[in-house]
């Protein structure tokens, strides 16, 4: 037992954190970048224990992944008796039951109640990349339109839905052709104000696709729910169902990224059932897992069915331990009932964010949805300018002072908070002092 609680033993990075770094150097790619250098031994609920002792609390989930908390007792029981029976045949030579099960756990939670099929991958850039193959297949056309500020992941397709250039393609090119990138309906940098941003975004969109793109040469339209790695931009109200009914018109598969959003992150099991949007596909990876890697792609039976029989597949793709996490960890989220939790959290965060907000001129925008919520940090000058180093002194006094937290956006300047599902409020609450005291030191 790991007691829910903040505790230093050393001054962090300790010296195990320190050593391992050092190794790390020399072993690891330097492309792979590292954002806070804690070396973890252990982990239980919200805790991370790292390799000198200290007791960190984790607002980042492994990038929303840890929604059931590290080492849930459920999903630590499912993995080790489905080691002890077996770890792969691949489901595509001989198959097995749990990716069976999982499938149809997935058609039966995403949003619509129109007949679905799914198949299983291992990352979510693999998710997005098979959604977009089966909707192209469907279509029988070649392009995706993807937004401003998208993350949709790093293969080379993924790369060319994703829009941020550094880190994430420079010097990868070239890339997938027939993407085409829209704005996105940020409401809090929109030129006219927030109010008239999901109409005028639509219309940009609309006609962009017309002139340039040709709607019936359009295969899919990709969109987070809410953007993640872009800076959890909550598309302005409406926006999402204007796309999605635009969608329904021209024969265009709408596919939701629900990659970083799905599975009561946001306070339901998708974030795009907040408009009532009922996506054609939808991708997930992350807490699907409950820890170990998986994806999926969900989406209306004659969209999945329509590649040839072995289109899509993959030696890994399903594995039978990560579905036995997956079926421990859905069933979890249902009995818990994780989604309130995301709800409960989301109105304590609100609340001390937007306490922040006030004290501090430097908290441009507080947004999200949920147990999915950051802050944008621009300088104080009147304008909103972005102040990435800000958001970098933030997460670093943070780590300092054991709590991991991670900063995003196209500006770098958000600071977001990914707690896992089942943190205890007592701990939430003293992460959110620690926040504060970084902001006060760093401002
Ligand atoms: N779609 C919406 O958030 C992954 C990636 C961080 P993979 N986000 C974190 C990084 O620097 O690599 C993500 C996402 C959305 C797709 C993906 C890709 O998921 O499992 O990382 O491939």
């Amino acid at each position: 037992m790991i007691e829910q609680v903040r505790r230093l033993r050393t001054e962090l990075p300790g010296p195990g954190s320190v050593a391992l770094a050092g190794r790390r150097r020399a072993a690891v790619s330097g492309a792979v970048a590292v954002g806070n250098e804690l070396y973890i031994d252990r982990g239980e609920g919200a805790i991370l224990v790292d390799v000198d002792g200290n007791q960190l609390i984790d607002l980042g989930s492994g990038i929303a992944v840890a929604s059931v908390g590290h080492a849930a007792p459920a999903v630590v029981a499912a993995v080790s008796e489905q080691a002890a029976r077996f770890e792969h045949t691949c489901f595509m030579v001989t198959p097995y039951e749990g990716y069976v099960e999982v499938c149809e756990q997935l058609n039966r939670l995403t949003p619509g109640a129109h007949e679905k099929r799914t198949a299983l991958f291992n990352s979510g850039a693999e998710a997005v990349e098979n959604a977009v193959k089966v909707a192209r297949a469907y279509t029988g056309r070649p392009a995706v339109v993807a937004f401003d500020h998208a993350y949709h992941g790093r293969t080379n397709l993924t790369m060319a839905l994703t829009a941020k250039v550094q880190p994430y393609k420079d010097g990868f090119g070239p890339f997938a052709p027939e993407v085409y990138r829209v704005g996105m309906a940020y409401p809090y940098r929109w030129p006219t104000g927030p109010e008239r941003c999901a109409e005028e975004a639509f219309a940009e969109f609309a006609a962009r696709v017309h002139v340039q793109v040709g709607e019936e040469h359009v295969a899919a339209v990709v969109v987070e729910p809410i953007q993640g790695e872009g800076g959890f931009i909550v598309p302005a109200p409406g926006f999402l169902s204007m796309l999605s009914a635009w969608c329904a018109e021209h024969g265009v598969v709408f596919v939701a990224d629900e990659v970083q959003t799905g599975f009561c992150r946001t306070g339901d099991w998708f974030a795009s059932e907040f408009e009532g949007v009922v996506p054609d596909v939808v991708a997930t990876a992350k807490a699907l897992g409950g820890g170990l890697p998986l994806a999926a792609v969900t989406g209306r039976a004659e969209i999945m069915d329509a590649p040839v029989p072995g289109g899509l597949g993959g030696t890994f793709g399903g594995n039978p331990v990560s579905c036995a996490a997956a079926l421990a960890a859905i069933s979890m989220m249902e009995s818990h009932d994780l989604a309130g939790a995301a709800r409960r959290i989301g109105e304590v965060l609100t609340s001390r964010l937007c306490a922040l907000a006030d004290r501090f001129p430097q908290l441009g925008d507080v947004r999200g949805r949920g147990a999915m919520m950051a802050i944008e940090l621009v300088v104080p000058d009147g304008t909103t300018r972005p102040d990435p180093a800000l958001a970098k002194a933030v997460v670093a006094g943070c780590a300092r002072r054991g709590v991991v937290m991670l900063a995003c956006g196209t500006y770098g300047n958000v600071v977001r908070m990914l707690p896992p599902l089942v943190i205890e409020p007592a701990l939430l609450e003293d992460a959110l002092d620690v926040l504060a005291e970084a902001l006060a030191e760093a401002t």
